[in-house]
C-alpha cells in the first residue's frame, strides 16, 4: 500500500462494500472484461488511431511489459502529461496493471508544476508527447530533469530526441508483477488547490470505479454511447464524470478531440455520431455561435454537460432553446463528490441548480464559520464525506488537518445552498482560489512566486469579473520603487515556469493594502477595488 495516504476508516469502508459501491474490481479487471465482451467494438478514436477494445488491450499489454522491463513497478509514481490522444489510455491502463501510479498533469503545466509533482511524489518516470499545440515537451523534460533527481525515464509519444520512444520499449524477460488490489491507490489526481503548492489526490480502484459506474448510470451511457473528450482528458471531469473512463466502462466509444476549437469538435460530433460531451462554461457561447454559423449535423448529440465553474442560468437557457439536447449541469471536484442534474429533471432544476450527489451515501453538511449547520435553504460552507471522497491528500499531513474535519468530512471551500428537493446551488467560494473558466488557480501559489521578485514588497491575488471566463486573476502589488512595471512581473512569472493560465491577467499597483479587523490583507476589499477600477476604466476609456 502506498505510504503517506489517509484512506477510509475501516467501518466506512465496510459499509461501502456492503452497499455494493465498492465491488472489489480493479481497472485491469474491468478492461479485461470489456475486451472479452466488446473485443471488436471501437473503443477509442483519435487523430491517428481507431482502436477496438482488442487493440487497446494489446497496446496496454505491450506497454505494461515494456514499462516493467524498464523498472517501473508497483507503487512507482509516473507523471503523465499527454494531449487528448488514444495513447493516454494505453499508458494509464498499463500503469494501472502494474500497480504504478499515474499523476495526471495537464498539458498546460510547465516546469514549476511538473517539477513539483516529480519532487513531491518522487516520480521515477515522465510520459510526454514530443510536441503539441506549438510547444515542445522534450524541452520541458530537460528542465524538469535538472530539478528532479528521482526521475529515471522520460518516455515520449512521437519523436523522442534524446529520450525513449513509447514505441521502442525493452522486451520483458520475466512475468508481470501480481496485479494491484482493489483497495489500493490507483493514481494521483490533481487538486486546483488553494495552498502554496498543488496537492495530489489519492484515488483507489474501488472508489473511482464506483464514481464512474454510478456516473455512467446517471448519464444513461450504454455500449452505443459515443463520448467526445474536448477539455483535457486527464481532468477529473472529462476522465470520470462519466467521461472517457465511464464510457469505456459502459463499452462505448471515446473520441479524443486534440484541439478544443469548436469547428474541430463540431466536425467530430457529426463524423463520429457523438452522443455526449462535456464543456466548461466559457466554451458554451463560443459553441453556440459556431453552431449557428456552421450548422453542423448534431442529430446524434443527446446530452451536453456543463461544469467546472459557475454556469449562468441565461446561458443555460440559451442552450436549451437553441439546441435539441438535454443539458446537464455538473458540479464536481477531483477530491471526490460529484453532483449532477438528472436527465429527466424539470427544466427549472436544470437551469438553476448544479444538481445532487451521485450516491445515497454522499453525506452533505452545510455549515457556518463555526462548523454548525445553517438553517435549511441558507447559504453555508459545503462539507462532504462519502464512498468516493478522499479523507486526505497525499503527503500533506498538516494541510489535511485543516482541509478535513475530525470526523472525516472534506471542507470543499464552496459556499452552497440546498433546495427543498435536495439540489445544490453553488453561491460562491470561501477558498483562496480563482476559477478562471474552470481552470483553478491557487492565489497563494502565485503570490509565493511573485514575492520572490526583488522589487515586490507584498502582493495579493484576487478574482476579477470577466464577461467571457467568468473570472480572471488580478495581482495587487506593493513595489519597492516604480522601476518595475507590470510587464516585468509577468515576464518574471513566466520565467518561473508557471502554467500560462496562472499568470495574472492584470497587475495593479498600490502603496498599501486594505486590512481586515485583525490586520490581514482584505481580499474582499481588493475584489471591490478591482471591480471599481474596471468600472472606472469603462466609464473613462
Ligand atoms: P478541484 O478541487 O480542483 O477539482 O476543483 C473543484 C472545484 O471547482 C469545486 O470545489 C468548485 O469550486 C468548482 N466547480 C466545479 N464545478 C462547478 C460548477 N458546476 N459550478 C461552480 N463551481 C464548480
Ligand atoms: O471542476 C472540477 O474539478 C470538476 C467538475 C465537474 C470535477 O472534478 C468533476 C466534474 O468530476
Amino acid at each position: 500500500m502506498l505510504a503517506h495516504c489517509t484512506l477510509w476508516p475501516e467501518e466506512l469502508a465496510a459499509h461501502y462494500r456492503a452497499q455494493g459501491y465498492w465491488r472489489g474490481e480493479t481497472f485491469s479487471d474491468v478492461l479485461d472484461e470489456r475486451i472479452q465482451r466488446y473485443g471488436e467494438k471501437l473503443a477509442i478514436v483519435s487523430d491517428t488511431r481507431r482502436w477496438t477494445y482488442q487493440d487497446l488491450g494489446a497496446e496496454v499489454e505491450r506497454l505494461a511489459a515494456g514499462f516493467y522491463a524498464l523498472g517501473i513497478g508497483p507503487n512507482d509514481r509516473v507523471v503523465v502529461q499527454l494531449p487528448n490522444c488514444a495513447e493516454l489510455f494505453s499508458v494509464i491502463f498499463a500503469l494501472f496493471r502494474l500497480g504504478a501510479l499515474p499523476i495526471f498533469a495537464l498539458p498546460a503545466h510547465r516546469k514549476f508544476e511538473i517539477g513539483h509533482f516529480c519532487q513531491h511524489a518522487q516520480a521515477i518516470a515522465y510520459v510526454i508527447a514530443d510536441q503539441h499545440a506549438g510547444f515542445d515537451y522534450r524541452n520541458l523534460a530537460r528542465e524538469v530533469k535538472a530539478s528532479a533527481p528521482s526521475l529515471q525515464h522520460v518516455l515520449v509519444l512521437g519523436e523522442p530526441g534524446e529520450y525513449r520512444s513509447l514505441k521502442h520499449l525493452p522486451r520483458l524477460e520475466s512475468d508481470l508483477p501480481p496485479p494491484p488490489r482493489p483497495a489500493d491507490v490507483a493514481f494521483l489526481q490533481l487538486s486546483g488547490g488553494s495552498t502554496g503548492t498543488p496537492k495530489l489526490i489519492p484515488r483507489t480502484h474501488d472508489d473511482y470505479l464506483y464514481s464512474i459506474r454510478a456516473s455512467a448510470d446517471i448519464c444513461q451511457l450504454t455500449s452505443d454511447s459515443v463520448y467526445l473528450s474536448v477539455i483535457p482528458a486527464g481532468h477529473n471531469f472529462t476522465l470520470s464524470s462519466p467521461g472517457s473512463l465511464g464510457t469505456l466502462y459502459a463499452g462505448g466509444t471515446v473520441v479524443m478531440c486534440a484541439h478544443p476549437s469548436p469547428d474541430v469538435a463540431l466536425t467530430l460530433i457529426a463524423q463520429e455520431r457523438v452522443t455526449i460531451t462535456a464543456l466548461v462554461p466559457p466554451l458554451v457561447p463560443v459553441w453556440l455561435d459556431a453552431i449557428e454559423s456552421l450548422k453542423p449535423d448534431l442529430r446524434s448529440l443527446k446530452v451536453l454537460q456543463v461544469g467546472g465553474a459557475r454556469f449562468n442560468s441565461e446561458m443555460a437557457r440559451r442552450v436549451t432553446q437553441e439546441l435539441d439536447v438535454t443539458l446537464q449541469q455538473v458540479f464536481g471536484m477531483a477530491e471526490g463528490l460529484v453532483n449532477y442534474t438528472r436527465l429527466d429533471d424539470p427544466i427549472d432544476v436544470i437551469l438553476h441548480s448544479q444538481g445532487r450527489p451521485i450516491s445515497p451515501d454522499d453525506e452533505i453538511r452545510i455549515v457556518d464559520e463555526e462548523d454548525q449547520p445553517v438553517a435549511a435553504g441558507e447559504i453555508g460552507h459545503l462539507q462532504t464525506r462519502g464512498p468516493y471522497t478522499i479523507h486526505g491528500y497525499y503527503k500533506a499531513e498538516e494541510h489535511n488537518a485543516r482541509a478535513f474535519t475530525r470526523d472525516g468530512f472534506y471542507r470543499t471551500g464552496d459556499m452552497v445552498r440546498q433546495t427543498p428537493e435536495g439540489n445544490l446551488v453553488v453561491e460562491g467560494r470561501a477558498k483562496d482560489q480563482i476559477n478562471r473558466g474552470g481552470e483553478k488557480i491557487s492565489a497563494e501559489e502565485v503570490e509565493h512566486q511573485l514575492l520572490a521578485h526583488a522589487n515586490v514588497i507584498d502582493c495579493a491575488i484576487v478574482a476579477m469579473p470577466d464577461a467571457y471566463l467568468g473570472e480572471k486573476s488580478c495581482a495587487f502589488v506593493i513595489r519597492k520603487n516604480d522601476t518595475v512595471r507590470g510587464i516585468d512581473l509577468i515576464r518574471f512569472l513566466r520565467e518561473c515556469g508557471l502554467a500560462t493560465y496562472k499568470i495574472p491577467d492584470r497587475i495593479e499597483f498600490m502603496t498599501q493594502f486594505p486590512q481586515t479587523g485583525v490586520g490581514k490583507t482584505s481580499k474582499k476589499h481588493l475584489r471591490l477595488e478591482i471591480e471599481a477600477r474596471l468600472a472606472g476604466a469603462r466609464m473613462n476609456p
